[in-house]
């Protein structure tokens, strides 16, 4: 089985190839990224050299990047993420996340291949109380979430009009190794081991449904493997937490790590204007994926963040080769040096 994987120098889909190639010894990954300021591969340094794993420069956008590519399924994890740069900008988001999809259902619907498009809990928009479930209505409320329906949307007509053989998957919040450190998470890390003040969006007291990496990696590979084609599959864990609740059990675990005084951490915690839009509530019901395919997530959320704090402050090089480089300027000039090195 030969995968095309797209964005796989990114956050998840780095995660995902790790996973996919060691699950399915039989398997060769292609992976199409364009290294945007989000592509970095570093992300894949223990796997580059791997037979089976080839690395493709490319946009998704390029009508002509799959020419003569032989595969015999396309995962399409690449996007423009980022909520808060979706407010500044859409254009990009408009361009791969619905473009680039487009592109890639087109070249699908020509070879009839098996198609998974990545996509977010955050189409749904904001919930008060109970749980999306794959029926909610899309209600998207950023740019980034629009782009990301209107791909969900696009996907589901090439099934119905084309019969592609397609399934969606619909993630809630990841947090795990390699996250770019502009998403909430590695933020709190990075400022809270570098002493700089961690910006709190509003009252602190919006709930996302956290996830780690390779819980959903898994849930991934479990819908490739055991979805019905045409469906949509819901990814959560269960786990709803306040972003303050988050940031303080962050900077408990970074005192009690590199033994440094909490109420000094604390102090760093700063009330910053909210986010535009910002939606206050996601929560994800996982029932389907659970029975359609078995998959059920393995990692609690203490331990997989405990292992998160560790992996960012045991690979120092990593980050900040990025929060010293030429987006990280970027960011600090439009949030107000939010993240420094
Ligand atoms: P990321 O920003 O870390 O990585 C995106 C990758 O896509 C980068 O490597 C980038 O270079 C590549 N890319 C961007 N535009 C491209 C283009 N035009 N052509 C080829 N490659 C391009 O993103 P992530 O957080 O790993 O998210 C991966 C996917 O999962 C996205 O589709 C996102 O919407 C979805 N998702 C993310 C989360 C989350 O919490 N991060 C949750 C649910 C769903
Ligand atoms: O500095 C910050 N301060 C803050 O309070 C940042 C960066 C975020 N926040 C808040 C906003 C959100 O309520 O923390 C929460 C999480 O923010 P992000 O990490 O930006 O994630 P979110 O906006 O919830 O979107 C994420 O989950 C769904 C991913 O970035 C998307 O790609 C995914 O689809």
């Amino acid at each position: 089985m030969k995968l095309l994987v797209t964005g796989g120098a990114g956050f998840i889909a780095s995660n995902y190839i790790r996973y996919a190639l060691s699950a399915h010894p039989d398997y060769h990954i292609i992976n199409l990224d364009k290294l945007t300021y989000a592509g970095n591969l570093e992300n894949l340094r223990d796997i580059e050299s791997s037979n089976r794993y080839t690395f493709i420069k490319g946009d998704i956008c390029d009508e002509k990047i799959l020419e003569g590519m032989e595969f015999d399924a396309i995962l399409n994890f690449a996007a423009e993420s980022h909520v808060d740069r979706s407010i500044l900008d859409a254009q990009p988001f408009l361009r791969t996340n619905i473009m680039g999809t487009y592109n890639l259902l087109e070249a699908a619907r020509r070879r009839d291949c098996f198609f998974l498009q990545v996509s977010t809990d955050e189409v749904y928009g904001s919930i008060e109380k109970g749980f999306f479930n794959e029926d909610s209505p899309l209600l998207p409320n950023s740019p980034y979430a629009a782009s990301k329906a209107s791909s969900d949307m696009l996907v589901r007509a090439y099934v119905e009009t084309h019969k592609l053989k397609a399934v969606i998957t619909r993630c809630s919040n990841n947090y795990g190794p390699y996250q770019f450190p502009e998403k909430l998470i590695p933020l709190v890390i990075l400022n809270a081991v570098n002493g700089k003040p961690i910006p709190v969006y509003g009252d602190g007291m919006n709930v996302r449904d956290w996830i780690h990496v390779t819980d959903h990696c898994r849930a991934v590979d479990a819908v490739f493997h055991r979805g019905a084609p045409g469906e949509v599959y819901n990814i959560g864990s269960r786990n709803e937490r306040p972003n303050i609740e988050i940031i303080k059990l962050i900077l408990k675990k970074v005192a009690e790590i590199l033994d440094l005084d909490e109420a000094g951490l604390m102090d760093l915690i700063s009330f910053v204007e909210d986010r535009k839009g910002h939606d206050r509530r996601y929560a994800i019901d996982p029932l389907k994926i659970e029975e359609g395919t078995g998959w059920k997530p393995e990692m609690s959320f203490e331990q997989g963040i405990e292992k998160t704090i560790e992996w960012y402050i045991s690979n120092k090089d990593w980050w900040q080769r990025i929060i010293s480089g030429e987006y990280m300027q970027y960011y600090n000039t439009q949030y107000g040096e939010r993240l420094k090195d």
